[in-house]
């Protein structure tokens, strides 16, 4: 017997406030509250089927069939949830610019959560399908949702959900991506996170500074204050990549590139230009700005990088069920 086959589409998000070290690996509870914005531009859509007759599931991603190592154990906890032992076959795409290395776990286990918990025939309401996505990724608990949202770290499985924070921005905010790299991270946030927990002796620094951080950003996005959302995250950001420099084996996603871009950024700001810049677990930089700043700051970029390497992204919506049948 087969279930509906369920497509779910979900956003990926940049945390404005990072999510960077698990104080459960198991039920991927955070050691700190952290807060992002869900972007239009880039996307994951997937299908989900589950079939009595099918003892295994099977995965294809962006056309290419996938082992399901990760993705295995993450349906079981829909088919325990949901009483059936059928296997599940997936079929996921990535709708990001041609390799631009922004596919991410965010987006795909968000749209996996919606899809599959639909296809087994649980109805899950938001808070419940954040708190599934984030079994997936902890950065896909966030994706659940539109606009500006925060991940509320809780101390166990029940209470570690995000919550939107504006999910409809009428601030014109936008996050210009500067594709500095297209090759795959080195080193996975999953194992840079758990390196620095367990290594760093500034990692108790870190979780307080990030929980200042997420108290004070909140206002600032509430009055729209660009200034103030800005020197936040970017500080915040830039303490995330220093406490890599403070593990045992030491990393760093930084390049040549990301300097530049970061540079770039400055001087700007320098010149009057309100321009912020963050990094994830990879080279790319990206930089939060208003509309009404996009054109100079692209202009600024394109002395220094390729026109097709920097994207514009606006505020983008939660996870939807775009097709059933
Ligand atoms: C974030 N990142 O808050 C942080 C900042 C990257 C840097 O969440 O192990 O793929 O699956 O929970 O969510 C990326 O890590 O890690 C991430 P897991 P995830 O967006």
């Amino acid at each position: 017997m087969k279930t509906p086959r369920v497509t779910a589409r979900a956003h990926t998000n940049i945390a404005l406030v990072k999510y960077w070290g698990k104080r459960d690996e198991d039920l991927i509870i955070p050691m700190n509250g952290s807060l992002s914005l869900t972007l239009d531009e880039f996307y994951t859509e997937t299908t989900v089927q589950f079939d009595s007759k099918q003892q295994t599931d099977h995965l294809i991603l962006d056309g290419v069939t996938q082992p399901t190592t990760r993705v295995t154990p993450f349906l079981d906890i829909i088919r325990n949830q949901a009483g059936i032992t059928a296997g599940a076959a997936v079929i996921s795409t990535n709708h990001v610019p041609t390799a631009a290395g922004l596919a991410s776990s965010a987006s795909a286990y968000a749209a996996l959560a919606a899809a599959a918990s639909k296809a087994a025939g649980l109805t899950l309401n938001r808070q419940a399908l954040s708190r599934l996505a984030r079994r997936g990724s902890g950065s896909a608990t966030r994706s659940v949702f539109g606009g500006f949202v925060e991940w509320q770290a809780g101390t166990n499985d029940a209470t570690s959900y995000a919550v939107p924070i504006d999910e409809h921005p009428t601030w014109p905010i936008r996050m210009v991506t500067v594709v500095v790299d297209r090759a795959e991270k080195k080193i996975g946030s999953r194992a840079g996170m758990q390196t620095v927990v367990k290594t760093s002796p500034f990692y108790q620094e870190w979780v307080k500074k990030a929980q200042a951080d997420l108290a004070a950003i909140k206002p600032a996005i509430a009055a729209h204050d660009i200034q103030q959302t800005g020197a936040i995250a970017e500080s915040n950001a830039m303490a995330m990549h220093a406490l890599n420099l403070t593990a045992t084996p030491h990393f760093t996603y930084f390049t040549a590139g990301s300097l530049t871009a970061m540079h770039c950024v400055e001087e700007l700001r320098a010149k009057g230009i309100p321009c912020y810049y963050t990094m994830d677990a990879g080279p790319n930089v990206k930089v939060l700005c208003e509309e009404q700043h996009v054109t100079a700051i692209l202009t600024a970029l394109q002395a220094h990088f390729d026109k097709n390497d920097l994207l514009v992204a606006h505020p983008g919506p939660g996870v939807q069920i775009i097709r059933e049948d």
